[in-house]
């Protein structure tokens, strides 16, 4: 896409003094040295490993900005559920927020790929195809509803929390009310095995575990106990259904006006935030998952045979839904997975 401003003369830009030019939409841009404060929101608890990420995050932009850009977070959900954030800063409220990647289904429908079950088996393939050209391209769709994706966080791989029972096959989910986040792949794999989903933003999650609303919810082991959902939700079950990435987002409108320089001081400062999340992420869950243990909760691991009943459990959907999403990305990202199985299923 050529934008307006990249036409204005390289020559008038120089005389100007500038020392990189970058524009909005509209060709406005701002002045070099200019501050700004970016506010970044997010559900996550604080302390969890993406706040850790994104504390780094604004440490690093401030430090190289010498203070001219400040990035202040807000976690645990104060400006907000996912679906609220992303519109915010489409619409310029906030500059910044990172959401599960299924929530952007609602923004960016060729995104729906990752909301496939059982795709990844371990996180170390999610990143590598996440990293790859397969996984700019899907960033960059974003642009299209006024949202950079500055790349590809993580939440981890989703688990089972249950109120009053341990789930460890597909069939026991029948009629169980379960929170899903408002994701239309989500809810459409859960009932397409007879569960009731119920789609929920996450701030209402607890009471509505509290409140009996729903029965479980699904979630990874950190964000489940720091979000103290572990306290109605004791039940765990290991199903590692999906691997959740977490987008992190910044306007558009705002990215394209700063200076070449800025920009790639954010691009940079969130490759280091997510190289931290990514890092700490795995460690973090096993404590996690110790300590759900010695505060009285059950973490149950799947046999594998169990585990391919919930595999299997999965053919009918995808047999379903490849063809109501880009099923040559589809075919791709499983493809890119070594998930031969879902792959066979579709072809
Ligand atoms: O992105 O809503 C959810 O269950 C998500 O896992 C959470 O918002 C983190």
């Amino acid at each position: 896409m050529i934008r307006k401003t990249s036409l204005f003369a390289a020559g008038t830009v120089a005389a100007l003094g500038l020392t990189a030019w970058a524009g909005g939409e509209n060709g406005n841009a701002y002045a070099q040295g200019d501050s700004h404060t970016i506010k970044f929101g997010n559900v996550i608890s604080s302390g969890d490993t993406q706040n850790q990420g994104y504390d780094l995050f604004a440490e690093l932009v401030s430090e190289r900005t010498d203070g001219r850009i400040k990035v202040e977070v807000y976690p645990d959900s104060q400006l907000g559920g996912e679906r609220e954030m992303v519109e915010a800063t489409q619409f310029g409220d906030i500059e910044m927020t990172a959401p599960s990647v299924g929530v952007l289904a609602n923004f960016d429908k060729s995104l729906e790929v990752f909301d496939f079950p059982f795709i990844f088996e371990d996180a170390e393939t999610a990143h590598k195809v996440l990293d790859s050209e397969l996984g700019d391209e899907m960033l960059a769709g974003l642009e299209d509803s006024g949202l950079i994706g500055l790349g590809w966080g993580e939440n981890g791989f989703r688990n089972l929390a249950m109120v009053d029972q341990t789930v460890t096959t597909p069939d026991e989910m029948e009629g169980v009310k379960l929170r899903t986040m408002q994701v239309p792949k989500h809810i459409a794999y859960w009932e397409s095995i007879g569960a009731a989903p119920t789609p929920l933003p996450f701030p209402e999650v607890f009471t509505s575990l509290q409140q009996g609303v729903v029965e479980g919810v699904e979630n990874p082991y950190e964000l489940l106990y720091s979000a103290k959902l572990t306290e109605p939700a004791n039940h765990l079950t290991e199903t590692r259904h999906i691997y959740d990435p977490e987008v992190i987002l910044i306007s558009k409108d705002f990215f394209e006006r700063l200076s070449d320089e800025d920009q790639q001081i954010i691009r940079d400062a969130a490759d280091e935030a997510i190289a931290k999340i990514r890092s700490l992420k795995q460690e973090v869950s096993d404590e996690i998952r110790a300590k759900i243990e010695e505060e009285g909760g059950t973490v149950t691991e799947l046999s594998d045979e169990e585990r391919q009943q919930w595999i299997d459990s999965a053919i009918a959907f995808y047999e379903e839904h490849a063809s109501t999403v880009d099923t040559e990305r589809l075919k791709a990202v499983l493809e890119a997975a070594g998930n031969t199985t879902f792959l066979e299923a579709i072809q």
